[in-house]
């Protein structure tokens, strides 16, 4: 698109959001001072902005208590990658704000008769090379650690104590649990033992759900056809009535009920946990 915006001298051309000025006349505008964010004040006024901000919201994501209660030390840990997550973020969120509203102000039209040109360009090597550097360096640090290393470390304790099949259906969730010959379909309340460390497997029988408990920060997808697993190990005696974390949930929209697709959840102690396994319904082998 071209627009004849300078009565005289110039063209406005935008295309895909890059704006350039073409002088007809081949020299540069005489009576016009071209505004430029990259002259030394600019970038020391905002350089100090951004300081400022980025020490300031620094200091804030590593203080925001917006963590929900952790069921484990390594739900502890998961919650310390994303406050470094939140951190790392924090210095690019403030450059990119920083230079936003500082143009905004800075280089706005300040009366109807300055006709002053915008400062145009289309590529400055050493910003765009910064920025892929630092950002780029960013995520693959991040990638690698809490990444790959947190990840190997949640999933690296291969043994179980007990384990609970969880069936996923719209929308209910049903739990077996196969050395006890015990089952709970339906279930609006399931007690686990405390300090045990349990392999859900988990499937559907229509369409996909997620098993989520977000005191463990745990959760995987319930696809029919197939069993996936999940280790986790509960911690001290806590209900639902306590904190309301302390709950399976779908975490997947599967549907008109998915809302509904959730379990109280109470971690007990053994002694507990057998009495009311005794209560639950025998499995009729060969009968589902
Ligand atoms: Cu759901």
């Amino acid at each position: 698109m071209a627009e004849i915006c300078h009565k005289t001298s110039s063209i406005l051309t935008t295309s895909s959001g890059t704006t350039t000025v073409i002088d007809l006349t081949g020299s540069e505008p005489q009576a016009h001072e071209r505004k430029t964010l990259l002259n030394g004040r600019n970038v020391v006024t905002v350089f100090v902005i951004w300081l400022g901000l980025t020490v300031l919201g620094v200091f804030g994501a590593y203080h925001a208590d917006i963590y929900p209660i952790a069921g484990n030390h390594l739900a502890s840990q998961v919650d310390d990658a994303f406050r470094l997550l939140m951190m790392l973020a924090v210095p690019v969120f403030t450059f990119v704000v920083t230079i936003l509203v500082y143009s905004m102000v800075r280089f706005r039209r300040k009366t109807d008769a300055d006709d002053t040109p915008p400062h145009t360009f289309h590529s400055h090597g050493g910003v765009i090379w910064g920025w892929l550097v630092v950002t780029s360096g960013l995520t693959i640090a991040v990638l690698i650690h809490p990444g790959f290393t947190g990840l190997r470390e949640l999933t690296a304790d291969r043994h179980q104590d007990m384990v609970v099949e969880a069936l996923a259906a719209q929308w209910s969730w049903n739990f077996t649990f196969p050395e006890h010959g015990v089952k709970l379909d339906k279930a609006n309340d399931l007690m686990l033992p405390q300090g045990t460390r349990i392999r859900f497997d988990v499937t559907s029988r229509d369409v996909v759900h997620s098993l989520w408990l977000p005191m463990y920060r745990m959760k995987i997808d319930a696809v029919p056809g197939r069993t996936n697993h999940i280790y986790l190990t509960t911690g001290e005696p806590i209900s639902f009535s306590e904190d309301p974390n302390v709950r399976v949930q779908c975490a997947e929209l599967c549907g008109t009920g998915h809302p509904r697709m959730q379990v109280r959840v109470s971690i007990v102690d053994q002694q507990e946990f057998d009495i009311w396994l005794g209560g639950l319904e025998p499995v009729i082998v060969g009968n589902e």
